[in-house]
């Protein structure tokens, strides 16, 4: 079986970042490992969320898996919190990660044109050192222009995502998937890889704006990459699935304002990875 490490924090309420990845990717067939940076009573969206660092528990975690001689092949990040656990996750890819290991970073700092409470641009510059050592790193729209040093637009066209790909590049990124992309009537993902090719999935879009919509997206991609599909094929499967879980949660008359209504819809990821 593959394995995966999942690095990100617990929201212990809010469906996102942990509580996505391991129910989501374990569905997918992965054994799932993973390293909680923190613990918050909910996400960050809950006014008076708690947050308890964990940063004194990731050392001692590393060096006791040295000692096991455990491989993973693929390390997951999501929300880290602070620059310490950038510093520490940069640590894991040189302790765990080779050649063949698939190292994918979603950057979580920032969306819908804004920087989330608890980050700064310090934080947004600090989380370019990921994208210069992951293969994959899947920012929104938002983090992408920060991460470009571009300002951030609601109205843009090709060029301008253009040239935030082309800065990233030139910032070392590899294989960047760009996520929360409008185009006219759309909302999709473009990528480019490190061949240079670019890939754009798009649907139709669906107004409404959840938290975990991304943790869901880095999830599936994850699985799907490690189910042995092509990365393109990850993305789109990945889209699939988040705009159909987003669909099926606006259904849903009770759904909560804070998450995805994911643990509904896993049956039809399985159905589009043909597990079932
Ligand atoms: O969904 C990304 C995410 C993960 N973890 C925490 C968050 C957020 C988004 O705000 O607050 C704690």
């Amino acid at each position: 079986m593959k394995r995966l490490v999942s690095i990100q924090d617990i929201s212990c309420i809010g469906k996102c970042s942990q509580t996505i990845a391991l129910p989501v990717i374990s569905a997918m067939g992965i054994e799932t490992s993973i390293i909680p940076t923190a613990v918050l009573s909910a996400h960050t969206m809950f006014p008076g969320f708690t947050f308890k660092d964990l940063s004194d528990n990731i050392t001692p975690i590393m060096e006791h898996w040295k000692t096991l001689d455990i491989h993973f092949d693929a390390v997951l990040s999501g929300y880290l919190g602070n620059i310490n656990h950038i510093n520490m996750l940069l640590d894991f890819y040189d302790k765990f990660a080779d050649d063949n290991t698939l190292t994918i970073a979603d950057p979580v700092f920032a969306d819908n044109g804004k920087i989330y409470p608890g980050f700064d641009e310090e934080y947004a510059k600090a989380i370019g050192l990921i994208a210069g050592k992951a293969r994959y790193i899947l920012p929104n729209i938002t983090e992408a222009a920060f991460m470009a040093g571009l300002e951030y637009r609601t109205g843009y066209d090709m060029d301008y995502i253009s040239r935030i790909l082309d800065n990233l590049v030139s910032d070392g990124a590899s294989n960047i998937i760009i996520t929360s992309v409008i185009r006219g009537n759309e909302n999709g993902i473009v990528a480019r890889f490190e061949d240079g090719s670019i890939f754009e999935y798009f649907k139709p879009d669906i107004k409404g704006v959840f938290h975990g919509t991304g943790d869901l997206f880095a999830s599936t991609f994850a699985g799907a990459l490690l189910n042995g599909f092509s990365a393109e094929k990850a993305a789109g499967i990945a889209v699939e699935y988040t705009s159909y879980t987003l669909e099926v949660t606006l259904e849903n008359k009770t759904h909560n304002w804070y998450g995805i209504d994911f643990e509904t819809t896993i049956p039809y990821l399985l159905r589009l990875i043909n597990h079932i």
